[in-house]
């Protein structure tokens, strides 16, 4: 998979990139991120990226030419398209489902937006989909790139290493995680719960079960209702 990263501030991504688990997935070859700084495709003196709204209004807004260009010098030579993603907060809400879809992508396009977000002109001439991680509001797109390539990236086939598959976690089977331990059995007073010492696999198994259900109905009931709204799948 190839990802493109259009950013301002492509040194402020740098370090996450090449820190654990996707640093280690783009040293294996399994992917292969690009950074791109619209400042480079800039047309005038003062190598401007944004502009005062037209119509008024607060702040500025980053200006198509830039976009456009950068796009093109990361496209050029593309057989097939890219899928093309503006991060705002006005996208569609990221969740897991969305994230596995873009998993298959074989090569993605994120752009990340300063000041007050995009000329709309941007998204519909890219044919870009917009894409938003959560409801709050961030002073740029590279963290929420950075979630989203996080989320993709350890998908990918191999990216976790053997001995763990992406699809044992929270979210992939529709609830939480149950509550984990590990050394020592007591710790200032609190205890492993019995049954994780007991060695009883299927009684083990049934207690995981029941918490991430318990866990799943007191802090994310709508994800009870996603799961039985979509699969028919029983608990
Ligand atoms: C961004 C902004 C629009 C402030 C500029 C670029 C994404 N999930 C999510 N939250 N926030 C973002 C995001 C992504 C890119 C940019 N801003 C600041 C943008 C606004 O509209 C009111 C306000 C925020």
């Amino acid at each position: 998979m190839r990802v493109d990263v259009l950013t301002l501030f492509p040194e402020a991504c740098q370090p996450f990139l090449e820190s654990s688990i996707i640093g280690r997935a783009v040293r294996s070859g399994l992917v292969e991120i690009s950074l791109t700084n619209y400042r480079d495709f800039t047309h005038d003196v003062h190598r401007s990226v944004d502009d005062r709204p037209f119509g008024g209004g607060q702040g500025m807004v980053m200006m198509c030419g830039p976009a456009f260009d950068a796009v093109e010098h990361v496209t050029q030579g593309c057989e097939t398209p890219p899928t093309m993603i503006l991060l705002t907060p006005q996208g569609e809400r990221l969740n897991q489902r969305l994230v596995e879809e873009l998993a298959e992508s074989r090569h993605l396009v994120l752009l990340c937006g300063h000041y007050e977000g995009f000329d709309e002109r941007i998204r519909i001439g890219l044919k870009a989909r917009e894409v938003s991680i959560g409801d709050y509001v961030l002073s740029g797109g590279e963290s929420a790139a950075m979630v989203l390539i996080d989320a993709i990236v350890r998908l990918q086939p191999g990216a976790l290493g053997d001995e763990k598959s992406a699809a044992d976690d929270s979210f992939s089977h529709g609830l939480l995680e149950h509550p984990q331990y590990t050394r020592p059995r007591s710790f200032r007073g609190m205890d492993v719960p019995e049954v994780l010492l007991s060695g009883h696999h299927a009684q083990i198994e049934a207690w995981k079960r029941e918490q991430s259900l318990k866990r799943t109905a007191e802090r994310r009931p709508d994800l009870l209702s996603d799961r039985e709204s979509e699969s028919g799948e029983q608990a």
